[in-house]
């Protein structure tokens, strides 16, 4: 079901002359309202005037985490506190969070790109929706929850983490669509195989799984164990929260489509910054268009991947591709650039390994070294010949697909850590213990 077709199936040359309204009176928003803009302007000799349509963009300086950082918490924000209806941070693990905040009017664009969201999920109206996002200064929570309503579903606010009453709600209440990260409905997956819940008395169809990088090799893990469609949800709280992009669930694994009405996408190099053309990999960027407290122009997210317009879809927004990491968590080992989610592909493509994994990062001498433990499917007998065959198989897969040679140690079934309800870290970082 498309939720808003006017927009979602807007011709290209009408969904431009929208952005380039919008991108124009943005830039004399922020121009006017925020210090650091009107700054950042003028420096560069760009009156908001010389600024005529979205192709224009392009001129415009990156706004970065730094940038937010340095303006802690209030100074980015375009309206008065007492205008804010809402606010919400990052999930930073170290120092100060980044804040965001939200007027009326932000918060029902919330529910707008969330609800076509779930729509493109395959989630009607009526439906109900298990939401174990965590609520609270996280946007996943509040972001679905809000995005349901709009759709017209029924919530139950789970938030994360309790296993124990996931799985009794889920088999009591009955719900026809769960959102968690694609870890934790990894972690939901295993609980009811474990056990033995009988699949008959779980009536969900779908699953919208993101907040963290996912391949198919989960997809493929939680679509089986849960009965499921599931489905990549992209967003960061910088731009808005979740609801930024969104896959369909009759176009799984050829990206999501960006809503693209409200948040204009680029991608471009790492290293100059330049635009880069359809389908290569680079940084992903966002421009807000039509956000009131907390726009920016040009946000650095750091996200790696590509974008492409497919015109075999029934939506006509861009679509970007899973997001393969984050340039900060991109791994360097003796020369070769690495994401987790690479390795994460290797292991779906072998039968006998389960896609619960961690990397391990140490240093050698002046060398970053590189172990990878990966679990064993829980129908696999613990078996020392089998462990060393699948180990040295993965190695050589690593090393012919990736370039890198790492360390493999297959681990029993249970080993790895598992998500507690949110996001997982799969990389430990041994180099400055
Ligand atoms: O994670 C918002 C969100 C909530 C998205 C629920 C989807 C579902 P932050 O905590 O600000 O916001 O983290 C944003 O998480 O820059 C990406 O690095 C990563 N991320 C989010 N969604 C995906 C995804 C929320 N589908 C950061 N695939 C982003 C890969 C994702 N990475």
């Amino acid at each position: 079901m498309i939720f808003n077709p006017h927009i979602e199936t807007m011709p290209l040359d009408k969904l431009r002359r929208l952005q380039s309204e919008r991108l124009q009176k943005l830039v004399a928003y922020v121009y006017e309202k925020i210090p650091f803009y009107k700054q950042q302007l003028d420096q560069r000799g760009i009156p908001p005037s010389s600024i005529k349509s979205i192709a224009d963009i392009a001129r415009l300086p990156f706004t970065t985490k730094e940038d937010l950082r340095k303006h802690y918490p209030f100074q980015m924000f375009a309206v008065p506190r007492e205008q804010l209806a809402r606010i919400h941070a990052s999930s930073g693990t170290t120092g100060k969070p980044t804040v965001v905040g939200y007027t009326k009017a932000d918060l029902k664009l919330f529910g707008e790109v969330n609800a076509r969201s779930l729509a493109a999920a395959g989630a009607k109206p009526g439906m109900m929706l298990h939401n174990a996002y965590g609520y609270g200064l996280f946007t996943g929570g509040l972001g679905l929850h809000a995005g349901a309503e709009t759709l017209g579903m029924s919530v139950i606010p789970v938030s994360g983490g309790m296993t124990d009453r996931q799985l009794m709600i889920l088999q009591d209440f009955q719900p026809d669509v769960i959102c968690c990260t694609p870890s934790y409905a990894q972690r939901l997956t295993e609980e009811v195989r474990d056990r033995q819940i009988d699949l008959d008395r779980l009536r969900l169809k779908y699953a919208v799984l993101g907040a963290e990088p996912w391949t198919e090799a989960i997809r493929e893990d939680v679509q089986k164990g849960l009965h499921v469609q599931a489905t990549n949800i992209y967003g960061l709280s910088e731009i808005m929260g979740p609801g930024v992009s969104q896959e369909a669930v009759e176009e799984r694994g050829s990206g999501s489509h960006v809503w693209e009405d409200h948040f204009y996408p680029e991608v471009v190099d790492p290293h100059t910054g330049d635009p880069l053309p359809e389908g290569k990999d680079g940084v992903l960027v966002f421009t807000t268009l039509t956000k009131e407290a907390f726009p920016v122009l040009r946000y650095w997210t750091n996200d790696i991947c590509a974008l492409h317009y497919d015109s075999d879809s029934q939506r006509t927004h861009i679509k970007m591709s899973a997001i393969k990491g984050r340039a900060d968590d991109m791994l360097i080992i003796r020369g070769v650039n690495l994401f987790h989610t690479q390795v994460e592909e290797l292991i779906q493509q072998i039968p006998e390994l389960a896609p619960h994994y961690q990397l391990i990062v140490s240093r050698e001498g002046t060398m970053d070294a590189l172990e990878v433990k990966v679990e064993l499917e829980p129908e696999q007998k613990e078996e020392g010949q089998l462990k060393e065959q699948l180990s040295r198989f993965l190695r050589k897969k690593m090393k012919d697909n990736i370039g890198v040679s790492a360390e493999v140690e297959v681990v029993p079934h249970g080993a790895i850590p598992r998500s507690e309800g949110g996001k997982l870290k799969r990389i430990v970082d041994r180099r400055n213990l």
